[in-house]
Formats: C-alpha cells, sequence, structure tokens
C-alpha cells in the first residue's frame, strides 16, 4: 500500500473505530519495557502508565500504599492485584483527553487483565495490542545486575531478581495467552539494542498508528 493511501486508512480507521489507541508493552522484568516506553511515548504521544514507577514513586514518599508495596517488591513478589488496579484507575481518568495509553508492566496477572478491559469498557475503548518483548533468561539477569549496581534499586540483585523471573513465569506469563486468544498479541524480539528493539516495536504499531 502506497503511503498516502496506509496514511488515509488509519486515519479513517481511528476516525471509524478507535478514538484512542491503547497498547500494552509486555515481558519479563528486563525485558526493556521501561526504555521502550520512553520511546514510543515520545514518538507516538501516548500517554504512559508504568506500575513499577507508580509505586516506587509511593514507596520513595512512604504513603501507606508505598510501605506495604515495598514489602512485596523487596521480596521479588507481585504487589497484589487490589493495590495496582486501584492506581491504574486513578491514573487513566487523570488524562481524559489522551491519544491513548501505553500500559508498562501492567497487567501482570490475569485478574488485572481482566480488570483493565473493564475499565476501558467502560470508557468505550480497548486494548488495540499486546506487544511481547521476549529476551533469553540470562540476558535478563545480566541487565537486572547491572543496572543495580548503579542505581541503588533494592530490587535488582540476583537473589530477587531470580524470584522476579520465577514470579513472572507463575503468574505473568499466562496473560500472553489470555490476549493471544483475543487476537492481540504480537511476539516481539528484544535482545537487540535499545535501538533495533524500538525499529521492530514501531514495525508492528505503525499497522495501527503513525507517529504523532
Ligand atoms: P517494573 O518497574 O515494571 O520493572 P521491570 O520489570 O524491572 O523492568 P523493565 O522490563 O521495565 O526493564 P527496563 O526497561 O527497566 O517492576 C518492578 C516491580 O514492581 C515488580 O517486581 C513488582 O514487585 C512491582 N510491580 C510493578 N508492576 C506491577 C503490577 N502490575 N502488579 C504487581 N506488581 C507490580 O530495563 C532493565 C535494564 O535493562 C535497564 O538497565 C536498561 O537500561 C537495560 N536494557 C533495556 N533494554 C536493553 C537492551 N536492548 N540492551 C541492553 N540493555 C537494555
Amino acid at each position: 500500500m502506497g503511503i498516502a493511501l496506509r496514511y488515509l486508512f488509519l486515519r479513517c480507521y481511528k476516525i471509524f473505530f478507535a478514538l484512542m489507541f491503547n497498547l500494552i508493552l509486555f515481558g519479563p522484568p528486563g525485558s526493556g519495557k521501561g526504555t521502550q516506553s520512553v520511546n514510543i511515548t515520545h514518538t507516538y504521544k501516548l500517554q504512559h502508565i508504568s506500575t513499577g514507577d507508580l509505586l516506587r514513586d509511593e514507596v520513595s514518599r512512604q504513603t501507606p500504599l508505598g510501605v506495604e508495596a515495598k514489602k512485596y517488591m523487596d521480596q521479588g513478589l507481585l504487589v497484589p492485584d487490589e493495590v495496582v488496579i486501584g492506581m491504574i484507575s486513578s491514573k487513566i481518568d487523570e488524562s481524559p483527553n489522551a491519544r491513548g495509553f501505553i500500559f508498562d508492566g501492567f497487567p501482570r496477572t490475569k485478574a488485572q487483565a481482566e480488570a483493565l478491559d473493564k475499565l476501558l469498557e467502560f470508557k468505550q475503548t480497548q486494548i488495540h495490542l499486546v506487544l511481547a518483548l521476549e529476551v533469553p533468561e540470562d540476558e535478563l539477569t545480566r541487565r537486572l545486575v547491572g543496572r543495580g549496581e548503579t542505581s541503588g534499586r533494592s530490587d535488582d540483585n540476583l537473589e530477587v531478581v531470580v524470584k522476579r523471573i520465577k514470579e513472572y513465569h507463575a503468574k505473568t506469563e499466562p496473560v500472553a495467552g489470555y490476549y493471544h486468544t483475543h487476537g492481540k498479541l504480537e511476539r516481539v524480539k528484544g535482545d537487540g539494542t535499545i535501538e533495533n528493539t524500538f525499529k521492530l516495536l514501531s514495525k508492528e504499531i505503525e499497522k495501527y498508528l503513525l507517529p504523532a
């Protein structure tokens, strides 16, 4: 399809079928969700919602929620669903005029995925695409332990990273099956450079949305 025709098609699609474009960036800890979200947010002008960042903010302000969440995060465990779902709901409400959202690190359980569907349905929108970053486990460990050497993040040490990856396989990986069943999942190789991974992700996004 020529560029002009593709542009016209995408515009019509947006007008008739979707007033927003909502994307989930999915993958194991250290797969680059946070890193790539920054590039995607900048290029496509989507509103970035990272549950990891929101939780770390609560922790640093020592709110009751943060004090509770820290107990789980420091052990490499997922924070309870009801805490995370409540946070997401108010975050979506803060940006009623967003072009769309990029959900980074959320949903991480099937209960969170179902809750997100309900929240978006209430706002007469939906998840359009789920991009799952695939990175070998030894590379995940290398990245996170490497970051821990400079970031001071209490969950980026070998012992906790191993638990986070285990928690991912037990509770989060099944979420990919949920979106696959709904025909929304695309797998993308995430073990190349940051730039190459961004190109692969952009190729998938631009089937729906052009840069703003
Ligand atoms: P998150 O903050 O979501 O982060 P993450 O899984 O650690 O990493 P991400 O995939 O974003 O990797 P990043 O780009 O940072 O979670 C932290 C904790 O919060 C969880 O363990 C959990 O306890 C809690 N939590 C969060 N959301 C939750 C939810 N929905 N429900 C329950 N609990 C929740 O990259 C990692 C490193 O790799 C960086 O140093 C980066 O520079 C490097 N890197 C990235 N891409 C690279 C590349 N292509 N090549 C080389 N290095 C790369």
